[in-house]
């Protein structure tokens, strides 16, 4: 509805004592009827954009797409066939109803040509990832597979067959990695070295590389978006970040007792994920392509987190965490922390929410989706479902 239609409700609101309800029922109809028919011309007068997403089931995929809704695309998402569906995040963010679902397997190049031509979109967000970096060294191959050559079967598929198309790439921080390092907790910008330190970032670097390559072979409008960590309650469960917010919530509540994590002293620079997708489509909106780092341009160590997110509750962490050897990696970037001045100057992006924001209301949604839980009250939601940690054998158990 626009706002003059709102305005117009609000008055009659006022006279509805006056009047009876009956027009304003008919005032509200009639608004809506009038919304959906204006919206169904400017799908068929091709004024309106669409927009592909692979990987809508993830955080990122949920967010950008209730922001495109928002912003008036029609928005098509592509997901793979799971025994159990995942569409909880969608559905939390209420946009489930609301996009067009394509099954697609992205090993199968024909599946995606299928997706370019059933979706024919002027965007691309291509953020399906194998994307839990400690998975990656359990599994680089599929990780190489899925996270890397996936990028090239779908900048083939729009060169192929919509070339027009403005592609984006889910470039990572991890890619700097070792950089992080040898720059001495300097924020690290898109000028720096990438020198990654595992299968998935090596898989990234390699998806970064080969977006350039098709921007600057076949004119493409394709960028990478070098994104340090963003979180949010809708962060997977295996993060440290959500694994932390959850596991308090339930110590608090009775429903844990312990925390069990890995190595304490790395920093990463943690950001909050629906202002980290606005800046995806911000690079797609610009007049020419090009690769922007998106950060908060602070660290914090993941013992921070830690003592944060047991603070916002008034309980003392060093009585409820274990340092536990499974969840340690081969190869772990001690230090990230990126420099988002380029983002700021060209595309008018800064990070609004701060570490200790973030912290409190990942925390807060936790407890307040356990409260709820425990009232008996049932919604689409991760956690419940969520094994014990226990029964996985990492690698790094196996060192
Ligand atoms: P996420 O929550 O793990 O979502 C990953 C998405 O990829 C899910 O939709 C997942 O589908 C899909 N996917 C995974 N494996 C797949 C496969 N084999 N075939 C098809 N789809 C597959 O990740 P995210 O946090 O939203 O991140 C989005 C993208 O940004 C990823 O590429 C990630 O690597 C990158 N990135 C993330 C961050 C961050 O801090 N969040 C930072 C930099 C870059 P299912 O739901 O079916 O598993
Ligand atoms: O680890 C340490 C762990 O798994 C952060 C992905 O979105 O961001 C993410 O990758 C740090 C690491 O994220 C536990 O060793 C300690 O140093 O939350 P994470 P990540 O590896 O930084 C980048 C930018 C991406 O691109 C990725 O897709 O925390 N840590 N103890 C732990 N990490 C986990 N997961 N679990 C622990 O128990």
């Amino acid at each position: 509805m626009s706002n003059f239609e709102h305005l117009v409700i609000i008055l009659w609101l006022g006279l509805d004592k006056l009047v009876g309800k009956i027009p304003l029922v008919i005032l509200i109809s009639w608004c809506y009827i009038t919304n959906f028919v204006k919206t169904k011309n400017k799908v068929r007068e091709g004024q309106m954009k669409k927009a592909l997403i692979t990987g809508i089931t993830g955080q990122d995929g949920a967010y950008i797409a209730k922001l495109l809704l928002e912003k008036g695309y029609e928005v098509y998402g592509t997901y793979r066939r799971l025994s159990t569906p995942n569409f909880w995040r969608l559905e939390y963010l209420g946009a489930f109803e609301k996009v067009n679902l394509i099954p697609v397997d992205l090993s199968d190049f024909g599946s995606i040509v299928e997706a370019l031509k059933i979706s024919q979109p002027d965007e691309i967000y291509h953020l399906a990832a194998q994307s839990f970096v400690e998975a990656s060294f359990e599994t680089p191959v599929a990780t190489g597979d899925v996270t890397g050559l996936s990028t090239t079967r779908i900048l083939e598929a729009i060169r192929q067959v919509c070339p027009d198309t403005k592609f984006y790439f889910a470039g990572s921080s991890e890619m700097f990695g070792k950089s992080g390092l040898l720059n001495g907790e300097k924020p690290l910008s898109e000028k720096d070295m990438l020198y990654p330190m595992s299968p998935y970032s090596a898989a990234k670097l390699y998806g970064y590389w080969i977006t350039k390559i098709y921007r600057e072979g076949y004119g493409i409008f394709a960028v990478n978006g070098i994104l340090f960590n963003h979180e949010s309650p809708l962060r997977g469960l295996e993060f440290v970040t959500r694994k932390i917010s959850n596991e308090v919530a339930k110590i608090v509540l009775g429903l844990s007792k312990e925390l069990r994590l890995g190595n304490l002293d790395a920093k990463r620079d943690w950001g909050y994920t629906p202002e980290y997708v606005e800046s995806m489509w911000l690079m797609l909106q610009q007049k020419d392509p090009d690769d922007y780092v998106i950060a908060t341009g602070i660290a914090h160590s993941v013992r921070e987190f830690v003592e944060k997110a047991f603070e916002i509750v008034g309980l003392d962490w060093q009585k409820y965490v274990k340092v536990d050897k499974r969840f340690f990696r081969p190869l772990d970037v001690p230090c990230l922390i990126g420099d988002y001045s380029k983002a700021k100057e060209k595309l008018g992006w800064e990070p609004k929410t701060r570490f200790e924001k973030l912290v409190e209301l990942m925390v807060r949604e936790d407890i307040n989706r356990w409260e709820r839980w425990l009232k008996g009250e049932r919604f689409p939601w991760d956690a419940p479902n969520y094994p014990s940690e226990n029964k996985i054998i990492t690698r790094a158990l196996r060192m």
